[in-house]
């Protein structure tokens, strides 16, 4: 049988009846503040997933054993942010009302607003880890509400107090820091304290968004993003952290801000797919 060349993450060819998990491309960047490029991130990591093996020798376990379900990336309006976000959020409301774990693959971080709106609404009393070098907490940039650097000061009108959990933070105006002092669990530079936050969340037995800027990762092992900042986390530091997180109630995920044409060498888009390979094989039940 010839069949058409329909281009998935690596292993995650399941059909959308049978997958527990859906992934959905959100290739947007439009309100980007400094080098745009992260429109290309999901479809740059299907294309060279293909590189990776689909075992993971760290997990002791395969894609190939999961079911998960591409569904490809969504047509978006790059001339309006609000269009863009109502039509991811759609795309998540589908997928949450299959009864299904959506795993957004971004695109600059606004993106997540989109998602966070959906997954709310089905989940109250949601709390977000946050994994970023910048603390995203501007109450608006130049203007704009609306901006992938406001984007966790827009859940935080969604969730409320106490409800953020933020680590690896070494970047923000002293307005955004004092903002999360007051109002976000706030862990700057480091993982340091995201186990005793997972014991808690898992203690409360409450829903759990998994948000993960990839630019938290250093950028002398992922230059290829927009806003690079120097004193990130290494592969290893968040690859335990994701499998700490993956022990709390998480009901939806996104990976964003891989801009894959700012690294010619193109390790960074091998390291986005293996940050998600083994976000995948942690979160899978
Ligand atoms: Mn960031």
């Amino acid at each position: 049988m010839i069949l058409p060349n329909i281009e998935t993450f690596i292993g995650c060819e399941s059909s959308f009846e049978e997958a527990s998990i859906v992934l959905y491309g959100a290739p947007f960047d439009s309100t980007t503040s400094f080098r745009p490029g992260a429109r290309f991130g999901p479809s740059a990591m299907r294309h060279e997933s293909f590189g990776l093996e689909t075992y993971s020798p760290y997990q002791d376990k395969d894609l190939m054993d999961i079911s998960v379900f591409d569904s490809g990336d969504l047509e978006l309006c790059f001339g309006s942010s609000e269009m863009a976000l109502s039509d991811i959020e759609k795309r998540a409301e589908e997928i949450l009302g299959a009864g299904k774990f959506p795993l957004l693959l971004g695109g600059e971080h606004l993106v997540t607003l989109a998602a966070v709106r959906a997954v709310a609404a089905k989940y109250p009393d949601l709390h977000i880890i946050h994994f970023d070098a910048h603390a995203d907490l501007r109450d608006d940039y130049l203007g704009a509400k609306l901006s992938h650097a406001c984007v966790l000061r827009r859940c935080h009108e969604i969730v409320g107090d106490g409800h953020i959990h933020q680590f690896c933070i070494r970047s923000g105006e002293r307005e955004e820091f004092q903002f999360a002092s007051r109002h976000t669990d706030f862990h700057p530079f480091t993982f340091e304290g995201l186990e005793e936050t997972i014991r808690e969340l898992k203690e409360k037995q409450v829903p759990v968004y998994f948000t993960i800027d990839l630019d938290c990762l250093d950028p002398s092992v992922f230059p290829g993003t927009g806003t690079p900042e120097a004193g990130g986390v290494s592969f290893l530091e968040l690859l335990k952290a994701i499998r700490t997180v993956s022990q709390a109630n998480v009901v939806g995920a996104d990976v964003n801000e891989l801009a894959p044409m700012l690294d010619a060498s193109g390790v960074s888009t091998a390291t986005a797919c293996k940050v998600l390979r083994e976000l995948l094989l942690a979160i899978a039940k």
